[in-house]
């Protein structure tokens, strides 16, 4: 009986109530295949590759095959985690800037092939394809457009090819979801034993559409990316941010990553043109190949869940990188900080208070749109108005006071993106008061602010392209997540530790051990001018919970040093604040150490400020006892500083030294170089 029944309702409650009709898209609006794309939200990049053996970020071109040697590679593992992580996909460095490749490819021998990996029998495309199919996840390749090995690289020849290569990885391995060329093209390198700089017309010279056009007729559903698109954009930072406007709209054919202001341009464009969504790209460690010294670099639960939030919660998808290690597998650490975020996400997002509430809209557009349709799980069912109508708000009322902290919306998207203003108000006393607002929202806006109470909220939709088309609103709690205190030193070596919140206790080690709550706090300053390793935890008396250790590595105390210029402002460079830069006219800098020194090794930073200068490129390092005669220890390049600029740390053979002397050989820019900090490693 009751299975006749349901059909025949259906059929009765489409005839006597008709549907209204849906609203007119407003261009421009996603692809199938970017529909497809933009619910993956979360994967996972895996840098490994010839850098991994070299210990570099960006290899030269001119590494044999006889270095890649992994010892216990298991793509299973990889995969595993990234699934446990709640990643939907993987994409592998197939081919990096130094030109060696992961697979037996037939028209080159820089690959696996001739490597002792396997005996040479090798394909780390097929393991890494066949564990992510295991596992559920999507594949994705990751391909540079420049190579630093090729001899050809540069000549019409070497596109050819790129195409053969690209033509075996989107044909033998079954379905690609997406395809990442790089945009980086550095200029130098070995190009099959020229060693020179080759510079292309990065627009002209890659023949782009036809290269499209194969990619396109191998794997048709897979998205592209690269700077500007076709299908998926660089959202113009390697932190993992997108931004508060954050449109998907984009002029792809006039805006292009590394054009002059791109960060003008990385938000995207209310009258964009096409539909090219952002993805935040962003290593769980400093690098993005895996460095031994970056072991206790590995990003905290804080700073993961602050790029989740400025990612996802900003219209953005979200790729971490695991900088895979020359054993071949993800390292224990990257492992538990990824876990501990997944684990974290679904904790803020465990119980959505908006499917016990009531909803009620200002207006709807009729049957098929209604409010309740917010609160369904279910983002192709939404609500929307009548035409013409540009204002809109949302009540939901909870039943009774409740408390939260977070605000999800999603756009209907398929119809393009529309909003550009909208705000959440909570009623107290019966008067509306405003908790927080927001700009553009897309596929994904989370509002972060601090625990509200409230029986009723109301969201408003205050301007926008054309009416609001919402297809769900979630509200939740997200429990309080401690952020670890704050290590810094002064010149003179007074150590000072800043809890994120008053209220908060302070506990610390000198020796390297992790700090226990109750064991060693902190009550104020304390000296350090040896090396010395500084851990530290807050601890909430309230909660009885600990945050992450904090640590820094302190070498000898900079307070004795002077800076070897008549520019008062040189001192910059060695204050040991991260902010502040100092600009060299004659492009270095020359330290008197006032003592003699093990040197084994040093550190740039480079300046830290929004519109950045004089990052140094190509360096090289001097020493000196007495000023005046100088030898050269060290010389190289500061591989990948103009899109991560990051602390780059060099390891030297020790060498006895007085006073050292950091040249900047290029910079990215050719401006005179700046420093953001100097430093020196003894130990
Ligand atoms: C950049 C590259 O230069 C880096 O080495 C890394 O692969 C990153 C994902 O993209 O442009
Ligand atoms: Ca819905």
């Amino acid at each position: 009986m009751k299975k006749y029944a349901w059909p025949l309702l259906a059929l009765g409650l489409s005839f006597c109530a008709e549907k209204a009709a849906p609203p007119e898209p407003i261009l421009p609006i996603p692809t199938e295949r970017q529909i497809a794309w933009q619910e993956l939200q979360f994967y996972g990049f895996v840098h490994f590759n010839m850098n991994t053996f070299s210990d570099r970020e960006w290899g030269f071109g001119d590494e044999k095959p006889e270095q890649f040697n992994p010892t216990a590679l298991d793509a299973r593992q990889w995969a595993r985690i990234a699934k446990e992580a709640g990643m939907k996909g993987l994409i592998i460095t197939a081919k990096h800037h130094d030109g060696f490749v992961l697979w037996p490819s037939k028209y080159t021998e820089h690959s696996v092939k001739n490597s002792p990996w396997r005996d040479g029998k090798g394909d780390l495309i097929q393991e890494f394809v066949d564990a992510c199919r295991e596992y559920g996840l999507k594949v994705g390749i990751y391909y540079s457009p420049w190579d630093r090995n090729h001899p050809d690289y540069g000549k019409p020849e070497y596109i050819t090819y790129m195409r053969n290569q690209l033509t075996e990885l989107l044909t033998n391995y079954g379905e690609i979801y997406e395809v990442w060329f790089d945009g980086a093209n550095g200029g130098t390198g070995w190009y099959g034993g020229a060693n020179e700089e080759r510079k292309v017309d990065k627009f002209s010279y890659y023949d782009w559409p036809t290269t499209q056009a194969l990619v396109r007729e191998l794997q048709p559903n897979a998205m592209m990316f690269s700077d500007a698109g076709p299908d998926v954009r660089w959202v113009g930072n390697e932190h993992g941010f997108a931004y508060e406007t954050t449109w998907s709209n984009l002029m792809r054919d006039s805006v292009y990553a590394g054009m002059q202001d791109f960060d003008r341009w990385a938000t995207g464009q209310e009258n964009g043109t096409h539909w090219v969504p952002t993805e935040s790209d962003v290593s769980i460690r400093p690098g993005w190949y895996y460095h031994a010294y970056e072991d206790h670099k590995v990003k905290t639960l804080p700073e993961l869940m602050e790029i989740y939030y400025k990612s996802i919660g900003q219209n953005s998808s979200l790729l971490i990188n695991f900088p895979v290690d020359t054993r071949g597998l993800i390292h224990e650490k990257d492992e538990e900080a990824i876990l501990k975020m997944a684990a974290k996400i679904k904790e803020d997002f465990a119980v959505n208070l908006a499917t016990e509430a009531t909803f009620t809209a200002s207006s709807d557009r009729g049957k098929g749109y209604k409010a309740e349709n917010l609160s369904d799980g279910d983002f192709n069912t939404y609500w929307t108005i009548p035409d013409g109508e540009m204002q809109a708000s949302v009540e939901l009322d909870f039943g009774k006071s409740v408390s939260f902290n977070r605000l999800l919306i999603q756009e209907f998207v398929n119809l393009g993106q529309r909003v550009k203003a909208f705000s959440l108000e909570k009623e107290v006393n019966g008067n509306w008061e405003k908790i927080a607002e927001g700009t553009t929202i897309g596929y994904k806006r989370i509002l972060r602010f601090s625990d509200t109470k409230a029986q009723k909220i109301r969201i408003n939709f205050l301007d926008g392209k054309g009416i609001p088309v919402i297809s769900e609103i979630g509200v939740y709690s997200a429990p309080a997540l401690l952020f670890p205190p704050k290590i810094t030193r002064t010149p003179a070596g007074k150590v000072s530790i800043e809890a994120p919140e008053s209220d908060l206790e302070i506990y610390f080690t000198t020796d390297g051990s992790t700090p226990k709550s109750g064991e060693n706090a902190y009550l104020g300053e304390f000296e350090v001018v040896q090396p010395t390793t500084v851990h530290a935890i807050v601890f909430d008396p309230k909660s009885g919970k600990s945050s992450d250790p904090a640590r820094m590595d302190f070498d000898l105390a900079k307070g004795s040093w002077k800076v070897m210029s008549s520019d008062s402002l040189a001192i910059r460079a060695i204050d040991e604040r991260p902010n502040s830069y100092w600009t060299s006219k004659t492009n270095d800098l020359t330290i008197d150490l006032s003592q003699e020194v093990d040197l084994k090794g040093f550190i740039y930073l480079p300046m830290q400020a929004r519109y950045p200068t004089g990052y140094i490129a190509e360096y090289a390092l001097e020493v000196s006892n007495d000023g005046k005669n100088w030898i050269q220890i060290a010389r190289g390049e500061f591989a990948n500083i103009q899109n991560s600029p990051i602390e780059q740390m060099i390891r030297l053979d020790v060498v006895k030294a007085r006073f050292a002397k950091l040249k900047a050989l290029r910079t990215t820019d050719g401006n005179p170089a700046t420093y953001g900090e100097f430093g020196i490693i003894t130990r």
